[in-house]
Parts: structure tokens; C-alpha cells; sequence
């Protein structure tokens, strides 16, 4: 894809984006419709799901030959990564949605042949996009943004889901235990946020490809390592544990998880 498609591309995705957060704002004034999924902590909102109906009917005008993974299931079933591949997830940290009206994000990925592309993670109550992709640099809001410094684990905050705490999950104590401190904030896009802008060093959590998809294009981008907990390659299409992290704390964590395997 050339540089002019790509900046058409990502010109017309803020527009999506800038729509959808307005819709997010006005719809959250208005009592939400909160059901459960495969738990009592797994959440939908009914914003999630007109939100992710607004982002498809956008992608489906936009590019009608491309396949789109949503998480609350409008989109397609797909089973190759051959073309255009969209990844929306319409609210991510939909539990902080519900109790806090805050802390939550809306992603979308775009990746052509199981290559990365675009990417774009959209802080909604802190109005903070981070887009971008390998090609055109990564953004906050309109700056560019450099490469976060390459930290140790020792000498950075680390983060992960909540589950890893509660289960123990891959011997996460002994990572945060090695790291300067732990951090929680309940949406993968809102991590990588922290981590693109240098502010934790690793993130460690189980992810279906909605919540990697942008976030691994972006983090990619500017030098960070994105793989399964055993430093393996990410497959787009299934969920697994997944590390963010800096070259130097991805190196830290690999030796600490291996002893738990
Ligand atoms: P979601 O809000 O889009 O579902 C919370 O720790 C983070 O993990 C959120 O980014 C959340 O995304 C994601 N997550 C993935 N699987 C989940 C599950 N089964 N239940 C709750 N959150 C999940
Ligand atoms: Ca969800
Ligand atoms: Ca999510
Ligand atoms: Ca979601």
C-alpha cells in the first residue's frame, strides 16, 4: 500500500473515530443496558454494541472487500488473514465503562496480508488518540511520537489484568516483585497507551486479537516487543498471554516466566 492510500486511510479512520467517541459521550448520559457474557466480570454495555454496528457500517462503505473481527460479533467469521483484515473493538474496558465512566478506549487495527498497517487506540474520556503504524510513524493526537526509552524491568513499572493477579497467573509475582511496582488499569488499549508513551515498561495479560490488534502495530512501531509470555510470534486469529514490553524487560521477564512453565 503507498504512502497516499495509507494517509487517505488513516485520515478517514480519525473521522470514524472522532463520530464514535461523540456517540460514546452522548449515549453513556442515558441509563446503559448492562448484560454478562461468560461472566459476572465480563460485561456488555449496549454502547459496545452499537458502537462496534457504527464501525463495521463504516469499514463495509469504506473497503467492501475487506473482513472485519469484532468483538461483539457483527462482523465476519474469519479464518484466513489473506486481504484486508479490520480488528474493532468498539469499547475496550467495558467493566470501567460501566463502574467509571472512564478509563476505557475504542480500537481498531487495520492489517493487509497478516501484515500490521494502521493502528489506533482512542482514550475517549481522555481525548488522547495514539494512531499510526510501521510506515507513517506513531502519534499522539498530532505529535509524533519517539521511541520510549529502552528500560529494564527493574527500573520500570510493570502492568497486568486483574486475573493475573487473582490466579498468579505464569508467576506474575515474581515479575512484579522484580519490576520498581505494579500497576492495574483494567483496559488493554489504555496500557498501551502507557507503555507506547514510556510510562510501564511490560504489560503481561491473556488477549484475544481484539485486544492486542492496534496495540501490537503501534507498540511494533516503535521498537517494542510484542509476543506470547514465551517470546513466541503472536497468531492474529487466537487468544493467548501476551507481553508487551521493552527489548531490556521482555528479556528480564522471559528467564522468570520459563520457571513456571
Ligand atoms: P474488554 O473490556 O474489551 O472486554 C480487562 O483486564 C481487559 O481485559 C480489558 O481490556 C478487557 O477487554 C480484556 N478482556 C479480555 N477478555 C476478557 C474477559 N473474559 N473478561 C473481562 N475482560 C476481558
Ligand atoms: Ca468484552
Ligand atoms: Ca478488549
Ligand atoms: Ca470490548
Amino acid at each position: 500500500m503507498n504512502e497516499t492510500e495509507l494517509r487517505r486511510i488513516d485520515r478517514t479512520v480519525k473521522q470514524w473515530l472522532h463520530m464514535s467517541r461523540e456517540f460514546i459521550l452522548t449515549k453513556m448520559q442515558q441509563n446503559l443496558k448492562v448484560a454478562t457474557k461468560t461472566s459476572r466480570k465480563d460485561l456488555v454495555t449496549n454502547v459496545d454494541k452499537e458502537n462496534e454496528k457504527f464501525i463495521i457500517n463504516k469499514i463495509r462503505t469504506f473497503a467492501p472487500d475487506s473482513q472485519i473481527l469484532g468483538e461483539e460479533g457483527f462482523g465476519d467469521q474469519i479464518k484466513s488473514t489473506k486481504g484486508l483484515v479490520w480488528v474493532v473493538d468498539p469499547i475496550d474496558g467495558t467493566m470501567n465503562f460501566v463502574k467509571q465512566r472512564d478509563h476505557f478506549a475504542i480500537m481498531i487495527a487495520l492489517y493487509v496480508d497478516g501484515q500490521g498497517v494502521l493502528g489506533y487506540i482512542y482514550d475517549v474520556m481522555g481525548d488522547e488518540l495514539l494512531s499510526g503504524g510501521p510506515d507513517i510513524g506513531v502519534f499522539q493526537n498530532d505529535d509524533p511520537l519517539t521511541a520510549p526509552e529502552n528500560i529494564n524491568l527493574r527500573d520500570g513499572l510493570v502492568s497486568v489484568s486483574g486475573p493475573m493477579v487473582v490466579h498468579n497467573y505464569r508467576n506474575f509475582q515474581k515479575i512484579a516483585d522484580a519490576s520498581s511496582g505494579l500497576r492495574i488499569y483494567g483496559s488493554a488499549g489504555i496500557e498501551m497507551i502507557h507503555l507506547l508513551k514510556g510510562e510501564i515498561v511490560a504489560y503481561v495479560s491473556y488477549l484475544k486479537p481484539w485486544d492486542f490488534g492496534a496495540g501490537k502495530i503501534l507498540a511494533e512501531s516503535l521498537g517494542l516487543k510484542v509476543t506470547t509470555v514465551d517470546g513466541k510470534p503472536l497468531d492474529m486469529l487466537s487468544s493467548d498471554f501476551v507481553m508487551v514490553a521493552t527489548v531490556k524487560a521482555q528479556q528480564d521477564i522471559l528467564p522468570i516466566i520459563g520457571s513456571n512453565v
